[in-house]
């Protein structure tokens, strides 16, 4: 069975005391659930919230990494520099990333790599426009997303990765897909990943779903069979709300 998976994506936000102050305030408040908890912050606070949720379920994760692993990239982080403080998730290719600083699908691809090369465990984003959803072409769309982010990795590889399905329309604007509109297109790329790397990949990797989850909206996602999860940016900024997405709700 796949673990469910609650991906705090804190973006820009947040001071490394403040994450800290959550992550102290997450552990008194930390609650039973069969999720696992993952906040990627800024990078500069990871170090300083691995230590203050050392010896808890809680993990933290980067929310970019180069693809290579040392050189001149002025103001990158290095894949491997994230590996060396055993950093498990990085988010790669999310829509902002893709749109504001023009990340291509051969980038995301490249960064998938390096980041399973180095053991970490990628958290894929793709989603489509308005504009592509309204042309009827946005499962087309998706699975050009995951097919570049996918090439050339082994079946294994393929397996350990996680997707996260994020509507570019729906990401911090309030509007979600509907249940039945992300699980329609979750089960799509599950069948994308069949097509590519077969069953026990498919029916291994996680798959989330992303944009304004929220604790009013998260059970109903979770509940769909081919959803896994949640990738979730505002509402994972206050404690109360991500425990109560952990908890379904
Ligand atoms: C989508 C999501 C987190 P929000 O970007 O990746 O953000 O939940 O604020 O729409």
């Amino acid at each position: 069975m796949r673990q469910p998976l609650i991906a705090g994506n804190w973006k820009m936000n947040k001071t490394p005391e403040e994450g800290v102050a959550f992550i102290n305030e997450l552990k008194e408040n930390f609650p039973k659930t069969d999720a696992e908890a993952v906040i990627t912050p800024t990078a500069l606070a990871i170090t300083a919230m691995q230590e203050a949720a050392k010896g808890t379920d809680i993990k933290i994760g980067a929310q970019n990494a180069h693809f290579e692993d040392a050189g001149a990239f002025t103001g990158e982080i290095s894949p491997q520099s994230l590996a060396s403080i055993e950093v498990p998730y990085v988010i790669v290719g999310h829509s902002e990333r893709r749109d504001i600083f023009h990340e291509t699908d051969e980038d995301v691809n490249k960064k998938t790599k390096a980041i399973l090369d180095h053991g970490m465990t990628p958290i894929i984003c793709v989603g489509e426009s308005l504009e592509t959803r309204e042309a009827g072409k946005d499962q087309e769309w998706v699975a050009g997303q995951v097919k570049a982010a996918l090439a050339n990795l082994s079946d294994e590889e393929v397996s350990k990765t996680v997707i996260a399905y994020e509507p570019v329309w729906a990401i911090g604007t309030g509007k979600t897909a509907s249940a039945d509109d992300a699980e329609t297109m979750i089960a799509h790329i599950r069948e994308v990943v069949f097509e590519v790397a077969g069953q026990e990949a498919s029916d291994a990797v996680r798959i989330l779903y992303g944009g304004s989850v929220k604790p009013a909206n998260v059970a109903e996602l979770l509940a769909k069979d081919n959803i896994d999860g949640a990738l979730v940016g505002g509402a994972s900024l206050e404690v109360d709300s991500y425990t109560a997405l952990l908890t379904g709700g």
